[in-house]
């Protein structure tokens, strides 16, 4: 049985929404990373704290666009992930790196910034930098989805699994502000059954006592 380590508005959604689109069991472990309490048998997996990481018999992995490759190389063929000679592999494989390296990873910055710094550094030159970087990326996303319904392509991949979270952490946490058309990508995207089976098995557990 697969082991994702995760929080109810972090990086694992990633991780349990591959595994719901392909059927996989798994079960949730829940790290409150902002309960203040150390909590030693997750740190004992991540010592480097941060979610999200997975179990999986001898296997222990971090980063969760390395996780996704990892099940769907492991447990594929899906249609999440197009094969390397596929017309829509080139986008896919941009698009799936680009929703952490070139979106997520710069996005909280700003979210850092606004929600946890000092009050004196909420406003920062390099909050600023690192947003206006993230939204000159999102051009490559709009212009995408202006000739696809799917990053990829035609079909649903594990690319907009990525790049889903990225505009949902920019809009919720960050300051982007989506275009109709990203909206209604979004609505795409998360009108997915598996997305609604992985939102609440993320969220299950959380606030109890
Ligand atoms: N590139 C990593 C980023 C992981 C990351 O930043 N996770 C956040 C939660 S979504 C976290 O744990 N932040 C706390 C920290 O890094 O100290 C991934 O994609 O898994």
């Amino acid at each position: 049985m697969i082991t994702v380590w995760g929080g109810q508005t972090s990086r694992s959604i990633r991780v349990v929404w591959v595994l719901e689109e392909m059927g996989l069991p798994y079960r949730v472990r829940q790290v409150d990373m902002l309960s203040g309490v150390p909590d030693t048998e997750w740190l004992a997996v991540n010592p480097g704290n941060f979610l999200p990481a997975i179990q999986d018999g001898d296997v222990t992995m971090v980063e969760s666009i390395a996780i996704m490759e990892y099940l769907m190389g492991r447990y594929g063929p899906t249609p999440l992930q197009p094969a390397p000679h596929d017309p829509a592999f080139p986008a896919y494989q941009q698009f799936l790196h680009m929703g952490e390296a070139g979106l997520a990873t710069l996005l909280m910055v700003p979210l850092v910034s606004g929600f946890i710094a000092p009050e004196a550094e909420r406003e920062n030159w390099g909050a600023r930098w690192a947003l206006g970087c993230a939204e000159r990326r999102l051009d490559l996303v709009r212009r995408r989805l202006a000739q696809s319904p799917y990053l990829a392509g035609e079909g649903f991949t594990a690319a907009d699994i990525s790049v889903t979270y990225a505009l949902q952490l920019g809009s919720n946490h960050a300051g982007v502000t989506l275009s109709d058309a990203e909206q209604a990508y979004l609505a795409r995207t998360t009108g997915r059954d598996a997305y609604r089976r992985a939102f609440e098995r993320s969220h299950e557990g959380v606030g109890a006592s």
